[in-house]
């Protein structure tokens, strides 16, 4: 069972994977990785390229599930064929968060992701959406989980209230807010 070890200092069972194409993806996909520890959600992290290092993207992906992990979150740009070269060797679920990076922005890497042929699905975030892969794989997990159901509930209300915060500023400047939302003039 891989292990890692959280905020708190404790070894916590690792129970999502974060699979990136290459270095130049972890600072973007750390956010999806400090998101899940802060909420107590073991993560391992793993540089495997569909194309520079296949066999280890396959090997990888193939023993997954026996390794403990319960989703796999993969990153890449450009040809991105990481997510479904994983998806293709694993039942676990894969949610793919494609690169806007390269000489067309991240749209090679979308349609490489999101046009999987029917039969091997892979979940597909926004370009470069770490924080949405993360929240994703949160659900996916809370499913069985009710500490990761209370985290994303609690993230829920705590992300609406910033937005009501929002429309009582705009009251305070004489703007609004338009009926009928919470807040406005009955
Ligand atoms: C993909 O190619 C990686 O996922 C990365 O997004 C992109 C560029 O890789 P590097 O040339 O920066 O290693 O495989």
């Amino acid at each position: 069972m891989p292990a890692a070890r959280g905020e708190s200092g404790v070894v916590e069972r690792a129970r999502v994977a974060i699979v990136v194409g290459s270095d130049s993806d972890l600072p973007l996909m750390k956010e999806a990785y400090d998101l899940l520890t802060s909420w107590g959600v073991g993560c391992r992290v793993l540089v495997a390229s569909a194309h520079r290092t296949p066999e280890d993207a396959v090997s990888f992906a193939r023993g997954a599930r026996e390794q403990g992990f319960e989703v796999v979150i993969a990153c890449a740009g450009l040809a991105a064929h990481l997510p479904g070269v994983l998806a293709a060797h694993t039942t676990l679920p894969v949610i793919a968060v494609p690169r806007a990076a390269g000489s067309l922005g991240g749209l090679d890497a979308l349609l490489s992701i999101v046009q999987m042929p029917p039969g091997v699905p892979v979940a597909c975030v926004g370009l470069d959406a770490a924080k949405n892969a993360a929240l994703l794989a949160a659900s996916i997990l809370a499913v069985n989980d009710a500490a990761v159901r209370e985290r994303l509930e609690s993230f829920r209300r705590e992300q609406a209230a910033a937005v009501r915060e929002k429309n009582a500023r705009l009251a305070g400047w004489g703007m609004g807010p338009a009926g009928p939302g919470p807040g406005a003039p009955a």
